[in-house]
This record gives structure tokens, sequence and C-alpha cells, in this order.
């Protein structure tokens, strides 16, 4: 890992557009589902799955069959992370409310569950149970009455799916699942078939042709962000672990080679130790070969003059999730502007948040966290505004409004209030 002055770092932040000949493909599929529904559906499930697909939906007794095929410490592991994730969406829910004015004016917003979400599940070794739980209970939370799931047959060619995946789901509340992945299964959600309902907005992670065809029906359906590969930063002074952020940093690279792991030091002494522990924990990975590669590109270990300036750097990468191990972390949340979660203290290890601890793991990257959040209640839920003028307030604001309206060549506008104004003004006493 190498060991370099902050201010020689360039980070490298590469969006993913896909290729012409991608974006092309995702085009035709989606068209193909839109014209032929379910024929489309079967035939790409046997051209990119290699599955004669017989049911799309997934019956009830395949997701009970599921809770046989785990084994108990995982199901009550799922079970308490659900519980934890769930108290904490709970805080986040907004009620609609009511303002009234003395003039009798009343103005509020109501705020409302979307009524049908699709949660995407990659299929393979991405299929993680932890994010079926942290898609759907906010989801959940805010009231969306009807919540599907969409997943890729579990391996080419077997139609069965993940037994895990199943029982987060159901865990979640999750019932109506349909085996079906990739753009097609985009599409299916955002236009409907014969057997899948059309939804109205459509989230989870998948691979670059899921992230296409989020983008090409976005405005058909609404869409959460594109999810680009998991990052860290861990801010550290002289105090902290090296093991600890070794293995931290190592926790976020065995994700994806383009994951970014990077530590930002004042202490030359710890950027040499995390060096030298990074590579001993590596050699002893199971999915080294992905670490190895995330950690030779896009892991570095940068070194700052102070902390305030480590925060500098940090507030510029704008991490989706930043650890903070210095002598007195809560010196420090004031000043960082920029990152999707904040973790604090030797105990607060990143898989705390992936797993555990309550808030969602679905978080801003690609330096989004300048101007997005995690995933939230309020991503499941819309507001309508609600407007009431007494007579009063009209009298009182007519004439502004005619005036508004005039200036911008509206004259209906105008009259609207004005037909008003010279029926009510008349008999005001
Ligand atoms: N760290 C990932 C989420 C995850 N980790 C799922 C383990 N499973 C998102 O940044
Ligand atoms: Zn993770």
């Amino acid at each position: 890992m190498k060991v370099i002055p902050a201010s020689e770092f360039s980070l490298k932040r590469e969006v993913e557009y896909g290729s012409p000949e991608q974006n092309e493909r995702v085009r035709f599929i989606i068209e193909e589902v839109r014209q032929h529904g379910d024929e489309a559906l079967r035939r790409f499930a046997k051209e990119f799955d290699r599955v004669e697909l017989q049911e799309l939906r997934v019956k009830d007794s395949e997701i009970q069959d599921a809770y046989g095929k785990v084994d108990q410490e995982f199901l009550e592991a799922i079970r308490e992370a659900a519980v934890n994730i769930r108290r904490f969406h709970e805080k986040q829910l907004r009620s609609s409310w009511m303002d009234l004015q003395p003039d009798g004016t009343i103005l509020g917003q109501v705020m409302r569950p979307l009524r049908r979400v699709g949660l995407y599940v990659p299929g393979g070794k991405a299929a993680y149970p932890s994010s079926v739980l942290m898609n759907a209970i906010p989801a959940q939370v805010a009231g969306v009455p009807e919540i599907v799931m969409v997943t890729p047959p579990a391996t080419a060619g077997v139609e069965g799916i993940d037994p895990h995946i199943l029982v987060a789901a159901a865990e979640a509340g999750v019932r109506e699942i349909y085996r079906v992945g990739g753009a097609q299964a985009v599409a299916a959600l955002a236009y409907g078939t014969e057997s899948i309902a059309p939804a109205d907005k459509v989230v989870g992670p998948g691979n670059i042709y899921v992230a296409l065809a989020k983008r090409y029906v976005f405005g058909v359906v609404d869409i959460d962000s594109i999810a680009g590969p998991s990052e860290i930063v861990v801010l550290a002074d002289e105090f902290a672990d090296a093991s600890y952020i070794a293995a931290d940093l190592l926790s976020q690279a065995e994700h994806d080679e383009m994951a970014s792991a990077i530590l930002v030091t004042p202490s030359e002494t710890l950027a040499q130790a995390v060096k030298l522990e990074v590579e001993r924990q590596l050699a002893e990975l199971p999915r080294r070969e992905i670490a190895e590669q995330s950690i030779r590109d896009y892991g570095a270990i940068l070194t700052v003059s102070t902390l305030e300036e480590g925060i500098d750097i940090v507030n510029r990468l704008a991490p989706e999730h930043l650890e903070i191990l210095v002598q007195e972390p809560f010196a420090y949340i004031g000043k960082i502007e920029n990152a999707g979660a904040i973790f604090l203290g030797p105990y607060s290890s990143e898989p705390v948040g992936d797993y555990f601890a309550g808030p969602n793991h679905v978080l801003p990257t690609n330096g989004t966290a300048r101007f997005s959040s995690p995933l939230n209640v309020d991503h499941f839920m819309k507001k309508s505004s609600v407007i009431y003028y007494s007579k009063e307030a009209l009298l009182r604001d007519g004439g502004k409004i005619m005036s508004l309206a005039r200036h911008e060549g509206l004259e209906a506008h105008a009259r609207a209030i004005e037909i008003r104004l010279e029926k009510e003004g008349d008999s005001r006493g």
C-alpha cells in the first residue's frame, strides 16, 4: 500500500456510464420487455441465465422451505439486525402537518408512502441478505403496501434462489418475489408485464446492465442512486491501533477490485505500521485477489501535517464511510461536512454498520455525499401540498397575485382571481 503525502494524491473517480454497446443492449432489452412482457422475460432468462423458467413468481412454499435451509445462527442474527434497522428507521418517520394562520389560511403537507416499490437483488456472489434488509425495511417503515423483489436464479441453469436471500426478504416482510434479473427485471418493474405489476420506484444494487437500465427507466419510475464501489476513509492519529485500521480498510477492499480504502494520518509511525499490517492481513484473506487489486489500484495511506489538514482531505474525498480513530473523536464530528456514515472510536468498526447497528448501509458513493444522504424512509414517501385560502386572505393577496400573473402575460390567471374579488369584494360589508 503506497504511503504518500496527501498533497500528492489525486483521487480516481470513475462514474460508470457504460459503453455505447452496453447502452444499446440495455435499450433493446427494455424495449423487448415493454412490447412482449413475460415472453421476453422467459426468452432472456434462457439466453442469459440458461434457465427455462416455469413460474416467474416464487411460491410461498419455496420461501417456507428456505427457512429449513439456513442455520439457526444466521436466522437469529438477521432477526436481531432487522429489529435494529427497523428501530433506527422508525425515528425518521415524519407526520403530515397543517398550519392554521390567524386569517383562516391553512397550509400543509400530506405525507404518503409510495404504493409499490421494486427491490432488485443481484444474483451470485453479490447477493447480500443484509442489503435486502437495508432496502426493504425503510420502505416497510414508510408504509409502502407493496414491496416486491426481483432476483436472478442463483446459479446459471438453476431456478432456485439463495435461501438466505429468501429468508431475509421474508423477515423484512417481502413475499412477492420473482426470479428475474438483469435489465429485463428493471424493465418489468418499470413497465409491468402480464405477471409483474409495474412499480413506482426501483431500488437496489446491480451490475452495469442493471445500473444502465435504472438510468433508462428513470422518469417512468423513480430510482435510488446508482451505487459505485464501496469506499472507506480512516482518519487516525498516533493513538490508534494499526491492526484495527488495516482490518477495517480490508473489510471494504474485499468488496470489489474497484473499492477504495484510504488512511489519512498525521503520524508517520502509524502510516508505516498500517502498511505492514495490511500486507500481513491480506495474505490470509479468502478474497485476497480482489482486496489486493483494490488496495493496489485505489488504496493509499495519506500523510498530513495536522488532523485539521486531514479533515480538509476527508471533506474533499466525501467518502461513503468515514472512521475517526483519534483520541477525542467527538471533537471532530462537527467538522465533517461530507461523509455517508461516520464511525467514531475504536469499537465502531465499519462492518458494525454494514450489518447490525441500524443505520442504512446504502450510502452515497463517488463523492455524492456532497449532496446526498443514506437511503432512508423519506426515499419511500412523497408529499402533497395542501392549500386552503380564506376569503379574507384572498381579498388581501388577490391584487398581488393578479399583478404577478399579468407580468407573466397570463391574463386568465389574473381573471381567475379577479372574478372572485369582484364578487366578494363588494359584499364585504
Ligand atoms: N459495505 C457495503 C455493504 C455491505 N457490506 C453489504 C457487507 N454486506 C456498502 O457500502
Ligand atoms: Zn461492506
